[in-house]
């Protein structure tokens, strides 16, 4: 994506589009990491000169560099079993204020063999060490690590010891840097310019962009996975937060990300994956006819990891007394309005573990599209839902950096900015 910043209007360009095609490899699912480098750079080029460039993608996974500098090994996707026999937590909630995901960095770096490493860098930080040879941590994704100390704002150094984990392959923690190309990278795409460090966490990017005023609000970061929760001034570390796993992820500006990760539409993308990719369109017309009183846990393990998720949704539906979905349209709906009901539970919680009011819900990112599942939304919370800009993180990606070349002001001002540039929809909530 390229991005036009002015203090009038943010339009974005899409300059190149590229797939992202996991590899399992010996059993093991591998992100394809230098592919998305080169479609790194094949967008670089295309897009032409530019006065900084930004990363943002998703957190967690990272890459392990050997003592000269070089990968040792592809990445390993979060959705491999490797950590299915984890079940507990091994960080501490009232450090790390993170969600308990059994895929969490540090539950992965536990699978992992460390004695090579020199350096953990996250995937963003990973694309942005090749383009400019700098290694650091950037705080938004470090926060989703399970090793960041949330109330320091620092590494959590004392648990690193504590794990017997190498605090050398640790960069140092920053926001706001910036680094120019390395010559050879510049010399590949045409031009030089800088990497400017932004929310590289693409869910800290998406919630700069939600097109908020004031502070009641929710938000739903809705892709393959949707993040639900609210922006707070400070984290919330009390046992009722743990237990309802909520995380306290870094946002931009000193905010705090207090959310829930939904298993999101990750579980449709699946079904047409199995379905041989049917149109979409029609299938959510269908689907919004259908009816079924199936309702899934979209948050149930057995739907993590890749394979064939209309099956699944019948076993989960057997396994709890249910009629599972009959056709494509009852599984679509079924889908559907399992994550509105999923989403209508994790703002309730957000609201009551936070205390922080909330009188709308932003839908953004690519299920904003989705007119079916914003409605649900609508229905289940009771709360009119926005819906857009689908390429949220994207446009918080580029605020960030302007507002670091002073084209822009405060995140009210840069969400002024999308509200203003961008065409959003309101559902209204139906009445039961
Ligand atoms: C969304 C996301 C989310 C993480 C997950 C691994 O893309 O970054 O915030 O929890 O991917």
């Amino acid at each position: 994506m390229s991005a036009d910043v002015s203090a009038e209007s943010v339009r974005l360009v899409e300059e190149h589009r590229f797939l992202n095609r996991p590899v399992r490899v010996a059993g093991t699912l591998h992100w394809d990491i230098l592919s998305l480098y080169q479609g790194l750079l094949d967008g670089l080029r295309k897009a032409g000169p530019a006065e900084s460039v930004g990363i943002d993608a998703w957190a967690i996974d990272y890459g392990l560099l050997d003592r000269d500098g070089a990968l040792i090994g592809n990445p390993v996707h979060y959705r491999d079993g490797r950590t299915e026999k984890i079940t507990e937590r091994i960080d501490p909630y009232e450090v790390t204020g993170l969600q308990f995901l059994r895929f969490n960095t540090v539950n992965q770096l536990a699978c992992d063999r460390l004695d090579r490493a020199e350096t953990m860098l996250l995937i963003p930080d990973l694309l942005g060490y090749w383009l400019t040879g700098e290694r650091w941590a950037e705080r938004t994704n470090a926060s989703t690590t399970g090793l960041y100390d949330v109330t320091k704002r620092d590494w959590a150094w004392e648990l690193i010891a504590r794990l017997g984990l190498p605090s050398r392959i640790f960069p140092e923690i920053s926001d706001g840097g910036v680094a120019a190309l390395r010559a050879d990278v510049a010399a590949e795409i045409g031009y030089t310019t800088s990497l400017a460090q932004v929310g590289s966490h693409d869910t800290a990017s998406a919630v700069v962009g939600v097109p908020a005023t004031g502070d009641r609000f929710a938000y739903i970061s809705c892709g393959t996975w949707s993040l639900v929760g609210v922006e707070l001034p400070a984290p919330v570390l009390t046992e009722e937060s743990r237990l309802a796993n909520f995380t306290n992820e870094a946002g931009i500006d000193g905010t705090t990300r207090y959310l829930r990760n939904v298993m999101g539409l990750w579980i449709l993308q699946e079904c047409l994956r199995v379905w041989d990719d049917p149109p979409l369109e029609p299938l959510l017309a269908a689907a919004a006819e259908a009816r079924t009183d199936a309702v899934i846990d979209p948050d149930d393990p057995s739907f993590l990891p890749p394979g064939d998720m209309p099956a699944r949704i019948a076993d989960y539906c057997a396994r709890t007394g249910q009629t599972a979905p009959e056709d494509r349209a009852q599984a679509v709906r079924c889908i559907l309005q399992s994550l509105a009901l999923a989403y209508q539970r994790a703002v309730a919680d957000a609201v009551r573990l936070s205390g922080r009011p909330v009188e709308v819900v932003h839908l953004v990112g690519g299920g904003s599209r989705n007119a079916l599942l914003c409605q649900l939304t609508a229905d289940a919370t009771g709360l009119p839902v926005v819906a857009g800009p689908v390429e949220a993180a994207a446009l918080g990606n580029a605020l960030v950096q302007a507002r670091a070349r002073g084209v822009v002001g405060d995140l009210a001002d840069m969400r002024d900015l999308v509200r203003r540039s961008e065409s959003l929809r309101t559902y209204e909530p139906r009445g039961q």
